[in-house]
């Protein structure tokens, strides 16, 4: 009597084998990357650093979407958002540069890591092409979760730099997509390093910075074999050393940042900014900084020269203001820079005008919930609706004057918001009517 103890392996699990072991040609053969430059040190380094810039660029873009004050009139541009906006608070007025810096560091920040970012992509490729595709339930998750990961952080940074560059080629609106791109790709980064840092600390505790800026070109050897697929088993000699690509990767953001950084000071240094795509030479004197949209781009010229042209107020009085009679009433200056959510911004220009909360108390509303901005422009970024403690703040104006004379065209002659703290966005120019509510 003869009974097998083993089962002879089945079929499938024969084929199985022999597709695991027989890759296609080209990259999912691991033989195919030869980089001795790949490993999880050098992978490790490029991880912690874009670790820390994700935190920044990540928190930054939350703070953004409260500047918004998204749960006012129709600012959201994703009203659909419901809980992702569980941390949402009264964006304050205070102090008044702060959305400068934060969204100054959001757009830079994003911009300087795509080097890094590039770098590392490059150094785990290799693992992008495993094989086989699907080894398991399991390896199914993880390999989704990767493709969230990656495909998550390419959407953020090419839809976040189209958008700085006016490239509107979105299915849809820029601010929902990248932020809900946002909220997926964090998800995916969250687990990642979870995963990851175990290794990222061992592996960054197995090499000597000191030892590898020392390692020219000619000495430089792959990483001891790894269990990670990061290593290469069948290595080239090094064209590059491991300082070099990270001279290679650093150079490159460094040149990023100077070409880049300048649009968020104002002055002289804004001529630095070379891939900023608003890099206009504005004319000197008063009106002379940066502009979002011209009138004439929006075919407003006619209608803010127009002398016709008159202000409505509305609360629970409503009243209208030639231009003369808003000179007339009491006049305030306040230096406030403007910062665009584009990253650009200008230094504190010195704004003349009328208080918000002295046209809400005229209205009859003195201590106001909000006011809706109408504007000339009737779509696009023509309306917008602020806060109460916008409203209320002294330094919050319905501006006639800049730097000592009249508002320019472009800077909304006749009239235009501007109030501390506040998204380039809205700060409302050409306004043509503002309902206080109560
Ligand atoms: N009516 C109207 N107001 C507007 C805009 C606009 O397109 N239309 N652009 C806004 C944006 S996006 C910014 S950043 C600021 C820029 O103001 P500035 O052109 O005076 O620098 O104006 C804001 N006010
Ligand atoms: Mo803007």
């Amino acid at each position: 009597m003869s009974q097998r103890l083993e089962q002879p392996p089945s079929r499938l699990s024969r084929l199985r084998q022999a597709v695991a072991e027989h890759p296609p040609p080209g990259p999912t053969r691991r033989g195919f990357w030869r980089s001795p430059l790949r490993g999880p040190w050098l992978t490790s380094v490029f991880g912690s650093v874009l670790l820390a810039g994700i935190i920044v660029v990540f928190v930054t873009g939350l703070l953004s979407y409260a500047a918004y004050n998204p749960d006012l009139g129709s600012n959201d541009k994703t009203p659909g958002a419901g809980p992702l906006g569980f941390y949402l608070f009264d964006w304050p007025t205070n102090p008044s540069w702060l959305y400068r810096v934060t969204q100054g560091l959001h757009v830079t920040v994003g911009i300087v890591l795509i080097p890094v970012l590039l770098g590392k992509l490059w150094s785990v490729i290799p693992k992008l092409f495993t094989w086989p595709p699907v080894r398991s339930l399991a390896h199914a998750l993880e390999r989704l979760s990767l493709l969230l990961l990656v495909g998550g952080v390419v959407f953020e940074f090419v839809t976040g730099l189209a958008n700085i560059q006016y490239w509107y080629v979105f299915p849809g609106s820029f601010y929902s997509l990248h932020f809900y791109g946002a909220w997926v790709f964090i998800a995916a980064f969250v687990v990642h390093v979870a995963f990851k840092l175990p290794v990222v600390v061992r592996s960054l505790r197995s090499r000597s910075w000191r030892e590898e800026l020392r390692t020219d070109t000619a000495h430089t050897v792959p990483e001891p074999p790894d269990d990670h697929e990061l290593v290469s088993p069948n290595p080239a000699a090094a064209t590059i050393s491991r300082r070099g690509a990270l001279a290679l990767v650093g150079g490159g953001s460094a040149l990023l940042f100077v070409v880049t950084a300048g649009q968020s000071f104002g002055g002289v240094l804004r001529r630095t900014a070379l891939l900023a795509p608003r890099f206009t030479d504005p004319s000197d004197g008063p009106n002379g900084f940066q502009v979002n949209k011209t009138a004439d781009a929006l075919g407003l010229t006619e209608g803010a020269q127009d002398p016709g042209w008159r202000l409505q107020v509305r609360g629970a009085e409503a009243m209208t203001f030639d231009r003369d009679q808003l000179l007339g009433l009491p006049q305030h200056t306040a230096a406030l820079p403007i910062a665009c959510v584009e990253g650009w911004s200008t230094s504190a220009q010195a704004w003349a005008g009328v208080r918000l909360a002295d046209l809400a108390q005229l209205a009859g509303v003195p201590a106001p919930v909000s006011v809706f901005v109408e504007s000339l422009q009737e779509s696009g970024f023509g309306t917008t609706t602020l806060r109460g403690n916008q409203v209320l703040d002294p330094d919050s104006l319905l501006a006639l004057r800049v730097n000592g004379a009249d508002l320019s065209l472009d800077h909304g002659f006749p009239a235009r918001v501007i109030v501390p703290n506040n998204p380039g966005v809205h700060n409302t120019k050409w306004v043509t009517r503002l309902t206080f509510e109560a």
